[in-house]
């Protein structure tokens, strides 16, 4: 690499989304350049890629927004409860726009490569088109759900119909009516489209292997009266918000499921689940720690599966029984046990019966096989570290952040890695990116990595590295106060496990935003 030629910004960022946004955002004010790179057309990052009919946030809207602006803040106006996919597209062209942030991102562009220069202390950023830029710091605001995942289906280039990646959607609007479209997979993102393909097509194939936990969403429109109210007390809402664990001051608990009777828990679940979101995995405060509170939930869940799913055979397959509540992403959904009612809604237990193959017409399944227009993988993602596992980042000595991260994606505080200098990752494995308000989750990065810059200039130092000390005894901590809950005993994507050979970690801090 002849690096003399390179063009140089003090800070090259990866990915347009909320994270890349709000970073290029803060190392303006510090008078820094900067570049992002992105491979989409356009900024949004998830919200871009996950354009699927029924794409919707499980966060509410009003927290799921930047902080750092009241202009900004009071120049927006959320519609609903929770924001569809568009609506928060939408929001983060107005940040692009506020700011003339375009202004620094290259769109349509991948980085293949970051290569730490031990003797110049830069970074050598390579995209996909050759293209060589340094950089003084390299911060990774690629995403934790950035990477779909597909099955590995035999078959799969024979079909003649069309097929999609709920993760990776085209972007313009489609129409499924009179097609038998088929759905594999039943996490958030297939809980979401069913319902909205049920509405407009022929007939919907679920291909269910696990069933999920759902909660009913009860979304509904903002008043202007409540917005304005809200927003007159954002900013203490999201103070209090940051202190806690999962980033959303709307969020209480009663103590414990074992200290009230079974009439007053079954009230409290009704209370929280008629509430609607998320915030019912929380009902009791020890839901998420204690199998025996755990279950209850769980029964009250298939309880209501059962008294809204007509068909009884039908709703007992859609029983969750192989984990508890919470463990897997609990589901935030619209209608969902209620598609199953329709006539043109098929469920097909694929654990019973798994998929053999892609066919040139359709699925075959151990038992049948199934005549497809259209089918959907609802498969979900490499999460959290398969995206930045993807680029060929070398830090000192050449080391590869694939093979440091191997067997575990150690790293401190969730946004450095010792032996990758002047590199930090917003989000990363070890902090509570997907346990949490996302949005919240990243301006504090996002502002420790700039005061964390600042202070490095205010030294008259070059580099900032984590220490392996310090990278083992976060780790340790990380561990520690997950195994204190129910999450790692569980199979799911927090833990790597749905992906073959990954490395098996419970990738997320439980410990909370404040802590
Ligand atoms: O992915 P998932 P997702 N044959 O991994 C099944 C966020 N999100 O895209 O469990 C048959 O949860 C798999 O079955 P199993 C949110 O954080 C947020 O739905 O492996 N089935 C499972 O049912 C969420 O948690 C929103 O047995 C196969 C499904 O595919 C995360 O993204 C909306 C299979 C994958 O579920 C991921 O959700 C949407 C096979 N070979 C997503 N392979 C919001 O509301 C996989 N499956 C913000």
């Amino acid at each position: 690499m002849r690096e003399t030629e390179n063009e140089f910004k003090d800070v090259i960022i990866i990915g347009a989304g909320f994270a890349g946004l709000g970073m290029l955002h803060r190392v303006r004010q510090l008078n820094l350049s900067a570049r992002v790179y992105e491979r989409a057309t356009n900024v949004g990052g998830t919200w871009y890629w996950n354009s699927y009919p029924g794409a919707r946030c499980d966060v509410e809207s009003l927290d799921y927004q930047f902080a750092f602006s009241d202009t900004l803040q009071r120049g927006w106006r959320w519609n609903e409860r929770f924001a569809e996919q568009k609506e928060i597209l939408a929001y983060l062209n107005y940040v692009a726009d506020s700011f003339n942030l375009r202004n620094d991102i290259q769109f349509k562009t991948s980085i293949e490569k970051a290569v730490f220069c031990e003797t110049k202390k830069i970074w050598q950023v390579v995209t996909d088109s050759g293209e060589t830029t340094n950089a003084t710091y390299l911060i990774s605001a690629v995403g934790c759900l950035s990477t779909p995942s597909m099955p590995k289906l035999p078959g799969l280039s024979s079909y003649v119909g069309r097929w999609y990646h709920t993760g990776n959607w085209p972007q313009q609007d489609m129409d499924f009516s009179g097609l038998n479209v088929g759905v594999i997979g039943t996490g958030s993102s297939g809980i979401q489209i069913i319902p909205e393909l049920a509405k407009q097509a022929q007939s919907v194939m679920v291909f269910q292997r696990s069933p999920n936990f759902s909660v009913p969403a009860n979304n509904h429109r903002h008043t202007k009266t409540f917005t304005d109210e809200y927003y007159d007390s954002f900013l203490a809402k999201r103070e209090q918000a940051s202190r806690t664990t999962y980033g959303n001051a709307n969020w209480s608990s009663y103590p414990s499921a074992l200290d009230v009777t079974d009439q007053r828990r079954n009230e409290i679940y009704e209370e929280y689940w008629n509430k609607g979101g998320a915030g019912f995995m929380v009902s009791f405060a020890d839901v998420l720690t204690n199998p025996k509170s755990n279950e209850f939930a769980a029964d009250f869940i298939r309880g209501k599966i059962d008294s809204i799913v007509k068909d009884k055979a039908l709703a007992n397959i859609l029983h969750p029984t192989d984990h508890a509540v919470g463990t897997k992403r609990i589901c935030v959904d619209t209608n969902y046990y209620e598609t199953f009612n329709k006539e043109n809604v098929t469920l097909v237990d694929v654990r019973q019966c798994p998929i053999q193959s892609i066919t040139k017409t359709g699925l075959l399944t151990l038992d049948d096989s199934y005549d497809l227009d259209v089918l959907i993988f609802a498969t979900g993602f490499d999460a959290i570290t398969g995206t930045l596992m993807r680029i060929d980042i070398r830090g000192r000595g050449g080391m590869k952040l694939s093979d440091k991260w191997a067997k575990s994606p150690n790293n401190f505080l969730g946004l450095s890695v010792a032996g990758f200098p002047n590199f930090f990752v917003i989000t990363g494995p070890g902090s509570p990116s997907v346990l949490s308000n996302m949005v919240l989750s990243i301006e504090q990065h996002v502002e420790w990595i700039a005061r964390c810059i600042s202070f490095v200039a205010e030294q008259g130092a070059k580099c900032i590295e984590a220490t392996e000390p310090a990278e083992k005894a976060w780790v340790a901590h990380v561990n520690e106060i997950a195994q204190q809950t129910l999450f790692p005993k569980n199979n799911s994507w927090y833990l790597g496990s749905n992906i073959e050979g990954k490395a098996r970690v419970f990738m997320p801090y439980v410990g909370g935003i404040g802590q």
